[in-house]
């Protein structure tokens, strides 16, 4: 990977012991079905953001001011469980060093090691899923950490919550929570949807969105694509209400498939991973001496306090 820092930005505003939020690539593709190419994410991912303006009209923030560190991308692919390990290693020990912990993928079995991570780290833990898939296989072409499967160990030790849903099998419905589960084709005739949603979270809430949960007229950049998915300012107004009512812990963002036509799917990821940072951060002030290494308190109440303590 080319990027020094995230977005371009100056770089003390990347490094470690100040920044707030630390970024973690994870070019994975390796259990995929269809169209390869999640692989090449986030270095699309990367090269859009240094392309994009870093000021958010809406929050009139500039988020990355907060700091946010690019980490070295997880690498590890000599199995599928060997790559969930290694996400679950590199997440925790971030999530120790009190940082706002966010990934950016590879396909979604990369959640499968982020999630045990902060599951292990934030009592209560509520993880809000927006995919077009339910992803609650036990297991899938023999292996349990295969992406059909991203979901299927939050469904059993974390509070899951699944919105955007509309391609499963059938196999699936007896692991499924069906009044935690928001179908699309429920969501298009229902305005209440997100007020249900929120309603169901407890405080602390882990975020993955697959990519593939937005709708492909403005997404086409992912493996599976799925008609019928979330627009963007439906998506953003609910992401900023569960900013603003609960602790979002940390996110990951997955199965963005770049293409050499399509930039525009790239750039949408590019500008999902700001919002939220800007929604995360919206009301906390930018440290006035950024380069000094100052011990401000961080807001994520993460059972870990001390940084040494590890
Ligand atoms: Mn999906």
């Amino acid at each position: 990977m080319t990027t020094k820092t995230y977005a371009g930005i100056p770089a003390e505003y990347g490094k470690l012991n100040t920044a707030k939020v630390v970024l973690i690539p994870v070019p994975y593709d390796g259990t995929s079905t269809w169209q390869k190419g999640a692989d090449k994410g986030p270095e699309a991912f990367l090269h859009a953001s240094e392309n994009m303006e870093l000021f958010d009209i809406e929050t009139r923030t500039e988020a990355y001011k907060q700091g946010i560190f690019l980490a070295e991308p997880v690498l590890e692919n000599n199995s599928p469980e060997a790559m969930v390990d290694a996400v679950h290693e590199a997440t925790k020990n971030y999530i120790k060093k009190n940082k706002f912990v966010t990934l950016f993928g590879g396909e979604h079995s990369i959640s499968i090691g982020s999630i045990r991570a902060f599951n292990e780290c934030f009592d209560n833990l509520t993880v809000l899923h927006i995919d077009a898939h339910a992803d609650l296989r036990k297991s899938y072409e023999g292996s349990t950490c295969n992406h059909a499967c991203a979901l299927y160990e939050a469904s059993q030790n974390t509070n899951l919550i699944q919105v955007g849903i509309r391609s499963m099998d059938i196999s699936e419905l007896s692991v499924m929570d069906e009044e935690k589960t928001f179908f699309a084709h429920d969501m298009a005739q229902d305005d209440n949807w997100t007020d249900n949603a929120i309603d169901l979270m407890t405080n602390n809430v882990f975020i993955t969105i697959d990519l593939d949960g937005f709708d492909p007229s403005i997404m086409p950049s992912t493996g599976t694509p799925e008609p019928g998915g979330l627009l963007w300012y439906e998506t953003m107004e609910f992401l900023r209400r569960v900013f603003e009512e609960k602790n979002v812990v940390g996110f990951d963002i997955v199965e963005l498939c770049p293409n050499n036509i399509d930039k525009s799917s790239d750039f949408l990821a590019a500008k999902l991973y700001y919002k939220m940072l800007s929604y995360k951060f919206m009301d906390q002030e930018v440290q006035d001496d950024f380069e000094e290494d100052n011990d401000y308190k961080h807001s994520n109440n993460s059972k870990f306090q001390d940084d040494d303590d590890y």
